[in-house]
């Protein structure tokens, strides 16, 4: 059974933060670009560079990356593959701009290692860090989120879902045992 941890209206509010709290570390945010990790994280992205726009009045780009460590046949992780990035849509150019990676939920980190990577081979930003609506711990490499939504302590055995009004048509963070 799942079960909520997080109300939609608490998860907006999380976005809101984040959002002021990359407007207070950036003393210009003329340089930003927000990189999303396939679908959820895209989603966040576009939601921040709307907030950013609301605060600040200033346009940010938002690009996109595909990541997957699934097999083409089934909907199941296989986790003894490292993830690749399947597709990157960035018209942007990211060269000496500060890239903020955002992705809905951090794991292992592995998702990120392979979009850094990818962020690498396009261009040269001049600093990239990273935004997650939800760090579930369990890393396997030394990444760290620089903006962080919700810490929320799993199991190994457990699932984080994040439903967003855009993809799922409601809105929360729940657990799941699988
Ligand atoms: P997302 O694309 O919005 O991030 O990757 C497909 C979906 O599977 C992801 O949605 C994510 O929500 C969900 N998912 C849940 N648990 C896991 C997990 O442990 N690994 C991966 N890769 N995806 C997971
Ligand atoms: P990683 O283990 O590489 O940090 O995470 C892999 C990808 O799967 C990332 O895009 C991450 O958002 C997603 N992911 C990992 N664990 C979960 C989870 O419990 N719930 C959701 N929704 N996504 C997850
Ligand atoms: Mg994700």
């Amino acid at each position: 059974m799942a079960h909520e941890v997080v109300d939609g209206s608490s998860m907006q509010r999380a976005l809101t933060r984040i959002t002021y709290e990359i407007i207070e570390q950036n003393k210009g945010v003329d340089d930003l670009v927000f990189v999303g990790i396939k679908t959820r994280g895209i989603f966040i992205a576009k939601r921040l560079a709307k907030r950013l726009k609301q605060l600040e009045q200033i346009d940010v780009p938002v690009g996109e990356l595909d990541i997957t460590l699934y097999r083409d046949d089934r909907h199941v992780p296989d986790y003894h593959r490292e993830p690749e990035v399947s597709a990157a849509n960035i018209d942007v150019d990211i060269n000496d701009k500060h890239v903020i990676l955002v992705d809905d939920v951090l794991f292992t980190g592995r998702t990120v290692r392979a979009a850094l990577d990818a962020l690498m081979d396009i261009g040269r930003p001049k600093k990239i860090s990273l935004a997650v609506l939800v760090d579930r711990g369990h890393r396997e490499l030394p990444i760290r989120p620089d903006f962080v939504g919700k810490n929320i302590p799993t199991a190994s055995d457990e699932q984080v879902q994040v439903a967003m009004e855009e993809y799922d048509g409601h809105e929360d963070i729940t657990i799941e045992k699988i």
